[in-house]
């Protein structure tokens, strides 16, 4: 009799086995057909990165003088309101990525490329894994430039616009071919730079988020009706009101919402090219109009991006980067 129960209870167990086994591998094979129908690498599913809720540890009353968040709620990083080890540990331990495009191209590659890259060297996302997109018209006039274990460089070569409106609007075209050609597959971040500026300070995993913009140091304390805005009606940039007055030097966030931004400022400029219009301020007006339809998740404090040309810098406690000394005298003569 005991001898049947047993029996029958090692078949119970035995069919329990079966089904979770079932369960588990069904789960498994549900997952992998996700990512393979998504084509994305594992560690990159959107979905689970923006529930990083790490700007919830931020300190919005650690700088009274400026405002810290937005009308929807997004932060504005500024010194003082971040923990730059936590933010630095969790991305470390969630394996973020991240690629920075910058585009050195004509007199820009000689001009600013080796400045540029050094102090990012030495200050740009430190401790995660990070890849350089260099594009430039002259791969061959690369500087030599020794990166540290995790960091890598890719160059791509471009042709040069001759108009230099083109050789800034034209890199919305490119980085968003590079993202779906190549950053996708191994990063899952990506931030985009204009080549003439240093780094100074700490540019860290604080400034990381799903779509990022940053506040123009030359607008954060104007009033909106200084805001240069195109405001030509007849152009796709065309704004009537704002929230900000972002600049274009830095963007970045998820490679998809940067594919989208890039994407859809791209189509903007190409269908203003059409009809003839050309946007106040090339890409950035585009950029300007693209945040104000899709409100970025984080906005970056003029720390990030400093003139140091501005007399008043009584908001500025760090700079992280600054911009390079224009020579618009002999950089944009042809
Ligand atoms: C050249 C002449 C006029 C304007 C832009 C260029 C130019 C820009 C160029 O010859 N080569 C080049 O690589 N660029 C890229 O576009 C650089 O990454 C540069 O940082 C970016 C935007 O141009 P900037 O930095 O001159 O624009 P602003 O808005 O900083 O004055
Ligand atoms: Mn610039």
């Amino acid at each position: 009799m005991s001898g049947l129960i047993h029996k029958a209870r090692s078949g119970g167990i035995f069919c329990c086995l079966v089904f979770v086994f079932g369960l588990t591998s069904l789960y498994l094979r549900y997952l992998t057909s996700f990512i393979h129908t998504h084509n994305l690498p594992v560690a990159s599913e959107g979905k689970l990165r923006q529930n990083i809720n790490l700007d919830n540890t931020l300190n919005f009353g650690a700088r009274p003088g400026v405002p810290t968040y937005t009308s929807w709620k997004a932060p504005i990083i500024w010194e003082g309101m971040f923990d730059p080890n936590l933010y630095d540990q969790r991305h470390i331990q969630l394996q973020s990525s991240v690629a920075l495009t910058v585009f050195a191209v004509g007199r820009y590659l000689d001009a600013y490329l080796k400045n540029f890259l050094t102090s990012a060297e030495q200050h740009f996302m430190l401790g995660l894994p990070v890849t350089y997109y260099v594009f430039t018209d002259l791969p061959e006039n690369l500087p030599n430039i020794e990166l540290a274990p995790q960091r890598n460089l890719k160059v791509i070569q471009v042709e040069k616009h001759s108009r230099w409106q083109d050789i800034s609007m034209m890199r919305m075209k490119t980085i968003s071919e590079a993202i779906e050609s190549e950053i996708r597959h191994s990063a899952n971040y990506v931030f985009c730079f204009d080549v003439d500026q240093e780094f100074k300070g700490r540019f860290g995993s604080e400034a990381l988020g799903d779509s990022v913009a940053l506040l123009h140091a030359h607008f954060y304390k104007l009033p909106k009706h200084r805001f240069t805005y195109d405001r030509n009606p007849k152009s796709k940039a065309f704004m009537k009101t704002g929230d900000f007055y972002y600049h274009a030097a830095i963007f970045g966030g998820l490679w998809e919402k940067v594919k989208n931004m890039a994407d859809a400022c791209y189509l903007s400029i190409i269908e203003d090219k059409l009809n003839d219009v050309e946007a106040l301020w090339h890409d950035e007006s585009h950029l300007n109009k693209y945040f104000w339809l899709h409100k970025p998740s984080k906005l970056l404090s003029p720390e990030y991006c400093w003139d140091q040309s501005i007399a008043d810098k009584r908001d500025i406690n760090i700079t992280r980067l600054i911009w390079a000394p224009k020579h618009y005298d002999t950089l944009r003569t042809p």
